[in-house]
């Protein structure tokens, strides 16, 4: 008796779950970033409708990207027709190159935006869409109008510590898109190891590409590796930043070509964790020779606006020396075409020209002498750091700059946390992934994910539009659909 009406309850609940008209309205789908506007339309759209594209202008990597998803996530088959049910509209009067509309009716699906960028990043927008309707084979209708808070929404890399392969970079990258991640920093050199071909100092990566942390095999890319990786970055519009680090985390390359050493002499490979002890010697000229050679060869190969030189944790060069130092380097990317970045102690520099300073203090550091106009880029170690534990039980990553739970990288803004920055100065958020407790793709998902779906949304969408609560729902969701991509993130009390 009791087993019947258990059963037949199941049953009615079934049903009512496969209600027709029981469709969950656009605005209540866990899109993440949650873009800055959503309306709600009668009717649905059937999935099984959706087999046709048209598109305007060249836009063909993405439409490969779709049909892709259209195979192996709907097992479905998208053909491209002259009036396709989804259509991909180049439109000029959309204002910024990653704004983009969504218009979805009961006929069918119109992405549009004023170039590929911003098609491409509706396009991620309706794959959520899609994953997260897909069960009831219903699309909601109605209108999503969307643009990034802003303009640098990064990721970094430490290839350095531990090597990972071009393979396990392009998995990153693919994830990062998921969220509208728009620039990848790689870390390609430190004290462990020099991660990039240099032709005119081959010893680089000939002598120092084989260490890193722990005493295991390193590795490096040819520039025909990187340029691949570039590549495959920028075909989901993220642009690649490249890192060498100087004057300190240098002994990878003062083990390499000891004249760059004061002493003239090779220290050994360094395959510990401490930093601050390696420099550069910043008085020899063929210090800056070195140095202009890696960033007109590294310039020659990087599209992207950026070269990042790194300038943090130089306790082994006296401050007099940093600066000076700093004040020559700086300008040499200029000349090669390319705006300087560096970690925030080079914001003392003198320099005029435009250098980006990326934030890493813990918020309750006060910043002085960040010059006027100077864009700055946030990244606060107690916040946006990935490698931070979660917390004492974490099985990877450094405490220093305390634990960081899902919850604590999510609830801060970059304009709010540090009062003295000036707000119209920063350009955007980059979350940290430093390696020294990981070296694979388990390490990687287990410290990034889910925390860096939280530092997409801090760099789209607007801080009014963000709470815990709610986004603690949606990215439930996103658990499960990361889960079915076989990314091992890590598992937080916070969303049991
Ligand atoms: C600080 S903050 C570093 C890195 C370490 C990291 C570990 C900064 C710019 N540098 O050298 O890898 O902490 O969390």
């Amino acid at each position: 008796m009791l087993r019947i009406s258990l059963f037949s309850t199941v049953i009615f609940l079934g049903l009512l779950s496969c209600n027709p008209d029981k469709i969950n309205p656009l605005d209540s789908l866990p899109l993440i970033p949650y873009p800055q506007n959503i309306e709600n339309a009668e009717g649905y759209l059937s999935l099984s409708e959706l087999t046709s594209i048209s598109f305007n202008g060249a836009a063909s990597s993405l439409v490969l990207e779709m049909k892709n998803f259209w195979d192996t996530s709907l097992a479905m088959s998208l053909e491209t027709k002259p009036e396709g049910r989804l259509e991909l509209q180049i439109d000029s009067s959309i204002e910024g190159q990653e704004a983009y509309q969504l218009h979805l009716t009961s006929k069918g699906v119109v992405l549009r935006a004023a170039g590929e960028e911003g098609l491409y990043r509706a396009w991620q927008s309706l794959q959520q869409i899609l994953v997260f309707s897909k069960e009831t084979g219903k699309i909601p209708t109605g209108t999503v109008t969307d643009k990034s808070v802003y303009p640098y929404r990064g990721a970094m890399l430490d290839v350095a510590r531990h090597f990972f392969t071009v393979a396990e970079v392009k998995r990153f990258i693919d994830l990062m898109a998921l969220y509208k991640f728009n620039f990848l920093h790689l870390h390609l050199s430190d004290d462990q190891g020099w991660r990039i071909e240099i032709k005119s100092w081959p010893d680089l990566t000939a002598l120092s590409s084989d260490s890193e942390v722990g005493g295991t095999q390193g590795g490096f890319y040819t520039q025909e590796d990187y340029q691949e990786l570039v590549a495959y970055a920028a075909d989901r519009f993220i642009t690649i930043i490249p890192e060498i680090d100087v004057p300190g985390h240098t002994n990878a390359a003062l083990h390499a070509y000891p004249i760059l050493n004061c002493d003239g002499v090779a220290p050994p490979v360094h395959t510990g964790i401490e930093v601050g002890f390696s420099s550069l010697c910043v008085d020899k000229p063929i210090t800056y020779q070195f140095v202009e050679d890696v960033i007109r060869e590294l310039a020659a190969i990087t599209p992207g606006p950026y070269l990042h030189l790194g300038g943090d944790e130089t306790q082994a060069t006296p401050e007099d020396q940093f600066i000076r130092f700093i004040n020559k380097v700086l300008p040499m990317a200029d000349r090669y075409g390319k705006i300087p970045m560096g970690w925030f102690e080079t914001r003392q520099t003198n320099y005029k020209g435009q250098v980006v300073s990326q934030y890493w203090a813990k918020e309750v550091d006060v910043p002085e002498g960040v010059r006027k106009g100077n864009p700055i880029l946030m990244s606060p170690s107690s916040f946006a750091y990935l490698d931070m534990k979660y917390d004492t039980l974490s099985k990877h990553g450094l405490f220093w700059a305390g634990y960081t739970s899902v919850q604590k990288a999510y609830e801060w803004s970059p304009k709010t946390l540090v009062p003295s920055l000036p707000v119209e100065n920063i350009i955007g958020i980059e979350a940290a992934l430093w390696s020294e407790t990981i070296s694979d793709n388990s390490g990687i998902d287990y410290l990034a994910f889910p925390r860096i779906l939280g530092h997409a949304e801090i760099g789209w969408t607007e801080d009014e539009l963000r709470n815990w609560e709610d986004y603690k729902q949606r990215l439930q969701k996103h658990l499960v659909w990361l889960r079915s991509k076989g990314v091992a993130y890590y598992q937080s009390p916070l969303l049991d």
